[in-house]
């Protein structure tokens, strides 16, 4: 396979400075006629012109006006060309309507709509298709007009009218220059949600959101969220919405979650329509956060785009911090502010640790890929946030956007790399503790892995000080990193102990951050009157893997009085870890002391936290988070142990439980609102615990309510929530809810996407799940052409199961193999993420590892598969 190093890039030897683009849409052949306007680029020697493309057929090429030779190879068009500027035209065809890997041009649902991050935009045309060649596009459509009413692509509308035969035309012009991955197009029967506003700068604009007919009801969140969005990065980083028209569009074959294309972004469907019949607390947040994400590349992406695609988190990684930023903005309360920190932290716990330990582990700036759909990572995305949010914390808010803003001075339309964004940052800030080091802090750009830091208190009751020795451990061969850990002592009593260094006469308050910056530093603190309990990495101020040795009478003196609730949430994370880790360590079942049932009792009783943290707080860790915490990992263990930590807190909690689902019920209509959503959420997790108790010892009042929830909630939260407790407690009533279920909602296909996801999901028992995922492999309803459909039933079994994939027998192996294998044939992007549910299988206990890597070396050895899958499974090997 082609290696593409980092190193290598080279600037272009010819720009493209307009792109005046001509579909004549058709779905077995699209006539594609593209003139460019060529720039020679003197920096680089004269050589021809090689072109992008593939699955087209060229027609005519033509430079100023005369036909040219041109040679195709592979998916290469090369052009002898000459040592100068000139116009090029050529004509081409493609076929939308074959295109199942749902890049490029394709067609769904009856309509044409597009994808071209990061490579499409070659399935459409011949193009130098690479982020930093920018150009200004325009284009126009033509298109039957029954069949394709509305016609759409980047920018504003300039033209559209009649055309014979029945059809008819759009021209649009987007006046910013932008790279290729940014173009789209639209050409569907769809209606539009539409919103006029003013915005603070006094101008006007359009707001739309196209989605199928029947579908414009669950579109209000949607436009919602936009709205909330435009005004929040104007108020926040002064970042203005710089278009006449914004358009959404939803689609329901689409491979990622949306797609920020200039003007015109295009969604998902899972990722854009709500109501509270159909969507969950869950969906609401989900389509809010990723809204406003697409929205927030407009600048951080689009205005400022990326060199190369090496530096994919310099947008991803940015964006993603910012749209957390509006998320905790919108959350409000700091209890909610801190719910949202606990999910970003559970989420990057449970993928992009694994991630970072496996066989696809990258720096969030990675050296080299073969194929770059397989770069669009947790460790990108969720890592590369977490880093854009160390800025924050070394800076400060201010400081951070200082930085911003001389980012976009210094780079707006330019396509450039996370070298230039530091050195923004940095040079924004001078004398920072980042301008300083800014070499340090940029290795966590370059290196993979997730550090390992160790800290160690040592107190001296008679010299009242207290030692902190903080050591770092990277993988082998990686040098130290700068890691902020924000932090505070306590007392015994849970009070907030003064800080003050040696050598100083006064105390600072009761929270800093120290800076660790080699591999081991020892940090002073003097006037410690008390044995203080270290309260570390507050706010998990730094993606690393903290061991504090901290004794459960510490932990639990965190979980009840520390000032930082990220760190009473997380004492409740390590009590339970201590306690499962401890039973799979050693083999033996999971006995839960009443110490731990008490703690978790008085969470759930406390009168001052909100249900959303409580919720939080009662769940157990992730079976993915935990197994990063052994070397040799049997998932059955971990499963045994996690299961019967469930069934303890639900029976010996009880009659809490019920008091829990009783007191936090939700009277009104449905609001999506951080604090209904919190009750909702511990009215759930109760409800499950009931349902699996009660079923355990043969009680029908509780899975009764369940299922009458299921058949009478007034919304989807409660609704799926009451589905999910049956189903996870293999209730006797579960198959009748889920019949009853998926009868009301056949309709629905992201209602049906919940109802295989919860399936494939579900805790096993006795290799019931399993045989249930084999058999919904059949269903009616189960295709592999639709990404959302293949995603809810085999990489929520396979990527997020782990105790029913993983079997003794190799079943899981075996389905997995020849899934990934059929899904590849159809859309090899889907059929990649699948195959990550191997990343790990080193680390496994026999026989599961055996097993593992039979069958990914039967996969191996087939010879038709993509590049995609290719990489990862031969990454999955070396
Ligand atoms: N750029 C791909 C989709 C997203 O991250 O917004
Ligand atoms: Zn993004």
């Amino acid at each position: 396979a082609h290696v593409i190093h980092r190193h290598d890039y080279q600037a272009p030897t010819y720009w493209i400075a307009t792109v005046d683009l001509t579909l004549d849409l058709d779905p077995a052949k699209t006539l594609v006629t593209s003139k460019l306007a060529v720039k020679r680029n003197a920096n680089q020697p004269h050589g021809p012109l090689v072109l992008h493309g593939e699955e087209l057929t060229p027609l005519r090429v033509m430079i100023d006006g005369e036909p040219v030779s041109f040679r195709q190879d592979g998916n290469e068009l090369t052009i002898d060309a000459p040592d100068r500027d000139f116009e090029l035209v050529i004509r081409n065809t493609c076929c939308p309507e074959k295109n199942t890997a749902l890049s490029g041009l394709y067609t769904s649902g009856g309509g044409f709509f597009t994808q071209c991050e990061a490579e499409g935009f070659r399935r459409i045309t011949y193009f130098l298709d690479r982020p930093d060649v920018m150009a200004v596009y325009t284009v126009t459509l033509r298109a039957d007009k029954t069949k394709y009413p509305v016609l759409l692509s980047n920018g504003n509308l300039l033209e559209q009218g009649d055309l014979d035969g029945g059809k008819h035309f759009a021209k649009w012009h987007d006046p910013f220059p932008k790279p290729s991955y940014l173009f789209a197009v639209v050409a569907a029967d769809l209606v539009a949600r539409e919103q006029r506003i003013r915005t603070r700068s006094g101008k006007d604009h359009l707001l739309q959101v196209f989605v199928r007919r029947g579908d414009l009801d669950k579109t209000e969140h949607a436009m919602n969220s936009l709205i909330a969005s435009i005004v929040w990065d104007e108020a926040r980083f002064g970042l203005p919405l710089d278009l006449e028209r914004f358009m959404i569009v939803g689609v329901s074959d689409f491979n990622m979650g949306a797609m920020e294309n200039k003007g015109l972004n295009i969604f998902n469907t899972s990722a854009l329509l709500a109501s509270p019949a159909t969507a969950t607390d869950a969906d609401f947040q989900r389509i809010e956060a990723i809204v406003a994400h697409e929205y927030f590349h407009n600048w951080t992406g689009n205005r400022v785009t990326c060199r190369d695609w090496f530096q994919l988190s310099l947008k991803e990684g940015l964006t993603v911090f910012r749209d957390r930023e509006f998320s905790m903005d919108m959350a409000g309360s700091p209890s909610a502010r801190a719910v949202q920190r606990i999910q970003q932290v559970r989420a990057l716990r449970a993928v992009q640790f694994p991630e970072d330990a496996g066989s696809m582990a990258h720096p969030v700036r990675p050296d080299s890929y073969v194929e770059i759909n397989n770069f669009y990572t947790a460790t990108v995305y969720e890592k590369g946030a977490e880093v854009v949010g160390l800025y924050q914390t070394l800076l400060g808010r201010e400081g951070f956007a200082k930085g911003l803003k001389l980012y976009f001075e210094r780079h707006d339309g330019q396509a450039v790399t996370c070298d230039d964004f530091a050195q923004a940052m940095a040079d924004a800030n001078p004398g920072s503790q980042l301008a300083s080091q800014l070499d340090l802090f940029k290795r966590w750009y370059s290196q993979p892995g997730t550090p390992r830091v160790t800290a160690r208190g040592q107190y001296d009751a008679e010299s009242h000080r207290y030692t902190l020795r903080l050591s770092q451990h990277n993988g082998k061969g990686e040098l130290p990193q700068l890691i902020p850990v924000r932090m505070g002592l306590l007392g015994p009593e849970g009070q907030a102990l003064p800080l003050q260094w040696e050598g100083e006469l006064a105390s600072h308050g009761s929270e800093t951050v120290l800076l660790l910056e080699q591999t081991e530093q020892a940090f002073h603190f003097v006037n410690v009157l008390v044995e203080p309990t270290p309260s570390l990495l507050r706010g998990f101020s730094a993606p690393v893997l903290l061991d504090d040795g901290l004794s459960d009478a510490q932990l639990l003196n965190l979980l009840q009085h520390d000032s930082d609730a990220f760190n009473r949430w997380e004492a409740s994370q390590r009590l339970a870890l201590n306690r499962i880790l401890g039973a799979v360590r050693a083999g033996q079942p999971l006995v839960l002391d009443a110490a731990y049932l008490d703690a978790m009792r008085a969470v759930l009783r406390h009168p001052q936290l909100d249900a959303a943290f409580k919720a939080e707080a009662l769940r157990l860790p992730e079976a993915a988070y935990l197994a990063e915490q052994l070397q040799v990992v049997d998932p059955q263990a971990i499963h045994t142990a996690v299961e019967a930590a469930w069934t303890q807190i639900a029976q010996a909690l009880r009659a809490d439980w019920e008091w829990a689902f009783e007191a936090h019920q939700v009277s009104g209509g449905y609001r999506p609102s951080a604090e209904d959503a919190g009750r909702r959420a511990l009215a759930n997790l109760a409800l499950s615990l009931l349902v699996r108790a009660s079923t355990l010892s043969g009680e029908p009042v509780w899975p009764g309510k369940a299922y009458q929830r299921v058949k009478d909630a007034d919304n989807m939260t409660e609704r799926f929530g009451a589905l999910a407790a049956l189903v996870s407690a293999h209730a006797p009533l579960a198959d009748a809810a889920l019949a009853h279920f998926h009868a009301q909602f056949a309709h629905d296909a992201l209602v049906i996407d919940k109802w295989f996801m919860l399936q494939a999901r579900a805790p096993e028992r006795d290799g019931k799940v399993f045989e249930r995922v084999k058999k919904l492999l059949q269903h009616p309803d189960f295709t592999l052409k639709n990404p959302n459909r293949a995603r809810s039933l085999l990489v929520q079994f396979c990527n997020f199961n782990p105790g029913a994939f993983h079997r003794a027998d190799a079943g899981g192996y075996v389905l997995w193999a020849d899934q990934v294998a059929h899904l590849d044939a159809i859309n090899p992007q889907a059929a990649s993420r699948l195959a990550r549910a191997m990343d790990r299988w080193a680390t496994l206990a026999e026989p599961f590892r055996g097993a593992a890597k039979v069958a990914l070396q039967r996969l191996a050895e087939r010879s038709t598969l993509s590049n995609d899958v290719r990489e990862i499974v031969t990454k999955a090997l070396e």
